[in-house]
C-alpha cells in the first residue's frame, strides 16, 4: 500500500491521495494501465495502427502518441517494444524536410544514419527495434505499435465510507484495491463515487457509480454490514 499518507487506510479516518498537514506530498499517480516513468505516464496500445489513428486513439485516450525528447526516453520505449516498429509523433506533411514533432520535444531527433531519406513519399516516423531505437522516416499508412503518452495527475482526496452505494454502477472492474478503484474513477468523466466490495474470497470489485450517495435514494446507501466488506468513496 506504498503511497497512503495514513498509517493505514482501513483503520483510521477513510481519507486517500491526500495532501494532509504534515509528512503528505500530494500523490501524483498514472492512469490505471498506465506506466509511470520520468514523471509522465505511458501505455503501449495492443493493437497496430497507421500513424494518424495512433495520433487520434492517444488523443481519445487523453494523451498524444509519443515522441521521445531525450535518447534517456527513446531508451525507454525501445525497452517497452514488441513488433518492428513504434509510431513517433513527428511529421513533416507540412514542408517535406522540415519534421515537427507533438508535443513539442524541444528538437531531439534520433535518425538511424542515412535517415530521413523518403522524400515527400516518407513523412511520418517511427523507431526501429532492431535499428537500436533509431528513427526512419516512412509511409504514413505503416502499421506499427503505439505507445501514449500522459500527464501524472494528483489523486484527489477522497472520503472513504464503510457502506456501498448500490444501483449506480457505470462499470465494474475486478481484482482491484481501494486506491487504484480511486483513480480510475478519477479518470472517468462520468463516475461520481466508487463502492470496492471485499469478498470472503479475497476477491475483489470495484464499481464505478454515476451518482453520489447524495443524488441516490437514501435506502440505497447501505452500511457495510461486516466492517470492511464494503467501502464507498466520494470526492
Ligand atoms: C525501407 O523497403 P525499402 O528498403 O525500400 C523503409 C525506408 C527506409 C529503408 C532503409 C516503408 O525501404 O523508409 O529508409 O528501408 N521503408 C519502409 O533501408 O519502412
Ligand atoms: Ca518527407
Ligand atoms: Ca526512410
Amino acid at each position: 500500500m506504498g503511497g497512503f499518507c495514513l498509517p493505514s487506510v482501513l483503520l483510521v479516518l477513510f481519507t486517500i491521495g491526500m495532501s494532509s498537514a504534515h509528512s503528505c506530498k500530494p500523490q501524483m499517480v498514472c492512469p490505471f494501465g498506465w506506466e509511470s516513468w520520468g514523471g509522465s505516464c505511458y501505455k503501449l496500445l495492443e493493437e497496430t495502427m497507421t500513424w494518424q489513428e495512433g495520433r487520434l486513439k492517444c488523443q481519445e485516450m487523453g494523451g498524444e502518441m509519443v515522441a521521445p525528447s531525450s535518447l534517456e526516453e527513446n531508451n525507454y520505449l525501445l525497452s517497452k517494444t514488441i513488433g518492428n516498429c513504434i509510431l513517433i509523433n513527428c511529421n513533416d506533411l507540412e514542408i517535406e524536410g522540415q519534421w515537427v514533432c507533438t508535443p513539442d520535444n524541444g528538437g531531439y531527433m534520433n535518425w538511424n544514419a542515412y535517415e530521413p531519406n523518403g522524400g515527400t513519399r516518407e513523412n511520418c516516423t517511427v523507431l526501429v527495434p532492431s535499428w537500436s531505437g533509431k528513427w526512419n522516416d516512412v509511409l504514413c499508412s505503416k502499421i506499427c505499435h503505439v505507445i501514449c503518452k500522459g500527464e501524472e495527475v494528483k489523486l484527489k482526496q477522497w472520503r472513504l465510507l464503510a457502506s456501498c452505494l448500490i444501483g449506480h454502477t457505470l462499470r465494474e472492474i475486478p481484482t482491484s484495491n481501494v486506491r487504484a478503484c480511486a483513480t480510475e474513477c478519477h479518470y472517468d468523466a462520468r463516475c461520481r463515487s466508487f463502492n470496492v466490495h471485499h469478498f470472503g474470497s479475497g476477491e475483489r470489485i470495484c464499481q464505478l457509480n454515476s451518482r453520489t450517495r447524495y443524488e441516490a435514494d437514501h435506502t440505497q446507501f447501505v452500511k457495510s454490514k461486516k466492517p470492511f466488506t464494503c467501502i464507498y468513496g466520494e470526492r
